[in-house]
């Protein structure tokens, strides 16, 4: 820990980001190096003077990319579903960020506040950090690159989560499936077309009257018995719970929140009133440990009907109004009423509208309850996502101690990461945004979430046929694989466009199935050993070049990808670092591999195509597809060897439902192979609970292919096996 410096400013609320006791420096000299500080009475500010060549990265869910210099970015946590280029925040406020140039430098800033970070935005060599409070803690980390500080920042801030192994399969959302029936069809659509498919979600529909840990007993009806009809066809279904309790008389969840004072309430004490989906709503004080304990519990109610996945929406806490926005709202139209409006007072009616919503003065005047003090939301307001899905997340762990759910929020702040994924929010069906997502699962990956992934075909408007396709060929990748869309809009689904469309795009949902083995593996071996799973190419490579690309991506170790974001492209550039193997992403007919070599290359891309690139001895491992992840036949396996000299690769595997990670790699496989002038030497290695009993191995060797079948007579222990290039080639 050497490598992390803690300077501490006042009394920092306990955020629970990080899992290390680092003992505060005595001296800031070494902050003070390299950053001017200034305060108010109630604020510090910090000023960085950035050189040329810096580039500064991170801030996980932003709408920038790799390098954030000549963005303002705002920490705090926000609902707004118009994901546009100059958005300042959005759901998540992640603090960490590193300045690669003539240094290298990662820092973290716990603070649950506000942060606005300038980033050469105003000024182009100025980086400003303005700190809405004095209270926080300030880490440094030093390191050798960019990878290296993030690795380091994963140790202080704790192992990721790790989902169950089947929510990296294909996942179907929308906002409007209206009743069992409809998910039901959506789901004998996918079986009848041989779609893969894991899991449907439910969204907001299925609650009654939107009331979080309810069912619509009219639309919804026999409720277990739906999820065990799915759960028979393979498909788990995954509820939304929302922040906001509705206040209701009766409504059990409302009245022990009342009884028990566990709402976040006004400065009166008062529970605090906002409007939301169901209504009037409370909003639970999830920073309160027993609130948490409680709201944790709830998810019970629907785990014990065989539920077993959930996502947390509306947690930043959104807000649609509250009686101060909208009584200010009503008031000006009543006094605007029967005059002329000129250009200036219909601009400021039109904006009054915008100034509803999310409004900061109704969090300024939303309090939490504190050892026995009222503490404004303002203050904490990043910590409120985060704890509701702690509160879930603990909750699960204690109505199951042994399982692994599904679990992932919309809003959240580094250390939620422990608990759950986070997903992208409501992006929209542009070609921008599939890029935006391209550029950003890196960076939310080095803030320690792991499990993310975009709206896949998009959230709000709708996506035509070849931007669902190319939309696909990304997420495949990306460990939170779903296909989401908005009430209103087109319908979604791989089988709602036209056949051609339907058969690339099932082809596409296959290819993720046969990736499995390697996306799993490569997962697992990030979230147990902290690093990321998706980077950017500077991970890889310290060329000059690599450190500025953000369109092509490192998916774990083995393959870079290089996705087609632009509409009506037949192809690509791509620059490879390093030689490396193309492969078009096909696994049965039209397969094609091509060796590149290092440098700049144009690829043809067709539609049905999606580019993967095998890097310099490294090895790709997949497997057969299937309808559902527990149905992978785990009895064969293939790799796909780009071995110049020596390429190794540990297939990693569990059972995938427990908490019982495979540390000794038990159902595990190590493959190694040796090119030599004239022949390969591989070995092989089994783990004594792995169900492999056939390898299929194609050696990819220049311009020719070797390809091997072993048996389960060749696993013995460090037996080594030897192929005379001569006797294959040819
Ligand atoms: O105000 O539950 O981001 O995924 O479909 C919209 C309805 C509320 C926002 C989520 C979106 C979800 C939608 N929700």
């Amino acid at each position: 820990m050497e490598k992390v410096k803690l300077f501490r400013f006042g009394e920092p609320f306990e955020t629970d980001a990080t899992v290390v006791d680092l003992r505060p420096e005595e001296e800031y000299s070494v902050l003070l190096d390299k950053f001017d500080l200034l305060q108010s009475d109630s604020k510090y500010f910090m000023k960085y003077s950035m050189k040329k060549e810096d580039i500064v990265m991170g801030f996980g869910e932003t709408v920038k990319g790799l390098n954030k210099r000549g963005s303002k970015i705002k920490s705090f946590c926000t609902d707004d579903s118009k994901h546009l280029p100059d958005k300042k925040s959005l759901y998540g406020a992640h603090n960490f960020f590193i300045i690669t140039g003539t240094f290298n430098l990662g820092i973290f800033i716990d603070f649950p506040g506000e942060i606005t970070y300038d980033i050469g935005f105003e000024k182009y060599n100025q980086f400003n950090i303005d700190i809405e409070g004095k209270n926080f803690d300030f880490y440094l980390i030093e390191g050798e690159t960019p990878k290296e500080i993030t690795e380091t920042f994963m140790t202080i801030i704790g192992q990721s989560y790790i989902p169950p192994k089947w929510a990296f399969g294909y996942q179907q959302s929308r906002w409007s499936y209206m009743d069992k029936e409809k998910i039901i069809g959506i789901g004998k659509n996918f079986i009848e077309k041989n779609i893969p498919c894991d899991a449907i979600y439910l969204d907001i529909d299925y609650m009654e009257n939107f009331k979080d840990f309810t069912v619509d007993n009219d639309k919804f009806s026999c409720f277990s018995d739906f999820v065990s009809e799915m759960g028979n066809m393979g498909i788990r279904l995954v509820p939304i719970i929302d922040a906001g309790v509705k206040i209701e008389k009766g409504y059990d969840i409302y009245e022990e929140g009342i009884e028990n004072g566990y709402f976040c309430v006004d400065k009166n004490q008062n529970p605090f009133v906002a409007a939301v989906w169901p209504g009037h709503v409370h909003f639970p004080d999830f920073i309160n440990p027993e609130c948490r304990k409680w709201f944790g519990l709830k998810y019970k109610y629907l785990t014990d009907m065989g539920i077993d996945g959930f996502w947390n929406d509306m947690n930043e806490p959104a807000i649609f109004y509250t009686e101060n926005t909208i009584s200010n709202l009503f008031e000006k139209i009543d006094n605007l009423k029967g005059k002329e409006l000129n250009i200036y007072s219909f601009f400021d009616l039109m904006e009054s509208f915008e100034k509803v919503p999310n409004n900061y003065e109704d969090y300024k005047s939303l309090y939490h309850r504190i050892d026995g003090k009222l503490i404004s939301n303002k203050n904490l307001h990043n910590l409120y996502g985060y704890n509701m899905t702690r509160a879930a997340g603990e909750g699960l762990e204690k109505i199951d101690s042994n399982k692994r759910f599904l679990l992932f929020s919309r809003a959240s702040y580094i250390g939620m990461h422990r608990y759950s994924g986070i997903w992208m929010g409501d992006n929209h069906s542009w070609w921008e945004h599939l890029l935006l997502g391209i550029k950003m699962l890196p960076a939310i990956n080095m803030c320690g979430f792991l499990y993310s992934g975009p709206d896949t075909g998009g959230f709000g408007g709708d996506c035509n046929s070849e931007l669902l396709i190319r939309w696909n060929q990304f997420s495949l990748f990306a460990p939170l694989y779903r296909n989401h869309s908005a009430l209103g809009t087109r319908d979604q689904e791989p089988f709602a466009y036209d056949f051609g469309t339907e058969k690339i795009v099932k082809d596409i949902i296959k290819l993720r199935y046969s990736l499995i083995p390697y996306i799993y593996s490569e997962y697992m071996k990030s979230a147990l050993n902290g690093k990321v799973y998706c980077s950017y190419l500077m991970f890889g490579y310290d060329d000059e070049r690599s450190k500025n690309i953000e369109d092509q991506l490192l998916i774990g170790d083995s393959i870079m990808i290089a996705p087609i974001y632009k509409e009506n492209s037949k192809g690509r550039y791509v620059y490879l670092p390093e030689d490396m193997i193309y492969w078009n992403g096909k696994t049965s007919d039209c397969k094609k591999y091509m060796f590149l070599e290092k440098g700049d290359h144009y690829i043809d891309v067709g539609l049905d195509e999606t580019p993967i690139f095998i890097r310099k001895n490294k090895i790709l491992a997949l497997g057969e597809s299937a309808q559902n992840v527990e149905l992978l036949n785990k009895k064969e396996v293939s790799f796909m060897v780009f071995s110049e000299s020596f390429a190794q690769y540990k297939l990693y595997d569990d059972d995938g439902m427990t908490r019982n990670y495979d540390e000794e790699g038990r159902f595990g496989l190590n493959l190694s192979v040796e090119n030599k002038s004239d022949r390969f030497v591989l070995k092989l290695d089994r783990g004594d609970q792995s169900e492999v009993e056939k390898i299929n191995i194609d050696i990819i060797d220049g311009y020719s292919i070797l390809n091997i079948i072993l048996g389960k007579e060749d696993f013995s222990k460090n037996k080594e096996i030897i192929i005379f290039k001569e006797e294959l080639v040819g």
